[in-house]
């Protein structure tokens, strides 16, 4: 057969899209959700590249699919599809698709307020608070973040060397702060974030290679992200953001993975303490509410279990067909 069809309902958390494919995802083989990962990117990333990319997608768009429980105390489980590839974590494609899953009956919490969700990167805790048939917002709370490294160097063609550190929050992302050779977001284009982290996330991974390695899932293993930090617009947020992905992509949320990777960073340097809460700010100004949960180790790091709370809207119901036979494009293409 060579048309398939994917029933999918769009939205949007804060901003950033969130496509969940509630009708034609694949059956996967594996016990957990990081094995289903593995089998989809190996037998059906198509799929997400259909879907992710353009004609049918854009640089941002990113999306999933739902699952069955593997462990009968939890809910659900998800497998997150973006442009990027299929990532471990991603906060606001959860904030996302929990409120697509809740306000469309598409999963039954045994515990009303509570979802419990398996993800590739481990289980991720949901409170959220629904008003009449509406989703108000999601919190989760994520695996454990920490700083993974810290005053790390490297070199921009344009603004010439910049300090990093690398923080993990269900990905690893290079954090860059304000310094001598970048003053901060608020004085660039998202155009021009996206051309430098183009090239240091490239030059990072290349003069840095098997130095950013999960403890306990040796497949999280790169920078595959980068964070850079600046000025908040509103005087009562902790920080801004503009969080690079993909290939061609400035996160439209604040980004969940990227907040609590923050917060791991912030924590480790002794400015942001358990029970603290951050209000994280996307480039275009929409905001996640960040905590600091609890402290902990991962393996003998330092870390926290952090929580990050948004809301997202549903704005559309898609009925997407690939003909892979017919459509020269079926399988997506990026310029
Ligand atoms: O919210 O974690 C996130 C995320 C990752 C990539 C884009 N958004």
């Amino acid at each position: 057969m060579s048309t398939h069809i994917f029933k999918c309902i769009d939205a949007h958390t804060c901003g950033n899209p969130v496509r969940l494919v509630v009708e034609g995802g694949p059956n996967l083989e594996g016990n957990t959700m990081e094995e289903k990962r593995q089998y989809f990117m190996k037998e059906f990333d198509w799929i997400r590249t259909g879907l992710m990319f353009e004609p049918r997608g854009h640089d941002m768009m990113s999306g999933s699919i739902l699952y069955p429980p593997h462990d009968p105390e939890n809910d659900i489980a998800v497998l997150f599809i973006e442009t990027s590839g299929c990532l471990p974590m991603c906060g606001h494609g959860t904030i996302g698709t929990m409120t697509i899953a809740l306000e469309e009956g598409l999963v039954k919490p045994k515990t009303p307020g509570k979802v419990r969700l398996e993800t590739p990167a481990g289980l991720v805790e949901i409170d959220y608070h629904k008003q009449g048939e509406k989703v108000e917002w999601v919190k989760l709370t994520n695996v454990k973040s920490y700083l993974a490294a810290e005053n790390l160097k490297i070199e921009s063609g344009v603004l010439g060397e910049l300090t990093f550190d690398v923080g993990f929050g269900g990905n690893f992302y290079a954090i860059v702060d304000p310094q001598s050779n970048f003053t901060g977001i608020q004085d660039f284009t998202a155009s021009e974030l996206i051309q430098f982290s183009q090239e240091i996330r490239t030059k990072i991974n290349e003069e840095y290679p098997n130095e950013f390695v999960h403890p306990e899932n040796s497949n999280i293993n790169h920078v595959s992200h980068i964070l850079w930090t600046g000025e908040p617009i509103d005087e009562g947020s902790s920080g801004r953001n503009a969080v690079f992905y993909g290939e061609k992509a400035i996160d439209r949320s604040p980004c969940g993975t990227g907040t609590s990777a923050r917060m791991a960073q912030l924590n480790a340097r002794g400015l942001l303490n358990l029970g603290q809460e951050y209000v994280h700010e996307s480039f275009i100004g929409s905001k996640f509410v960040g905590k600091v949960e609890q402290e902990t180790l991962l393996g003998n790091k330092k870390a926290i279990i952090p929580s990050v709370q948004g809301w997202a809207k549903i704005y559309g119901r898609n009925t997407i067909t690939i003909d892979t036979d017919d459509d020269p494009y079926a399988y997506g293409f990026q310029v």
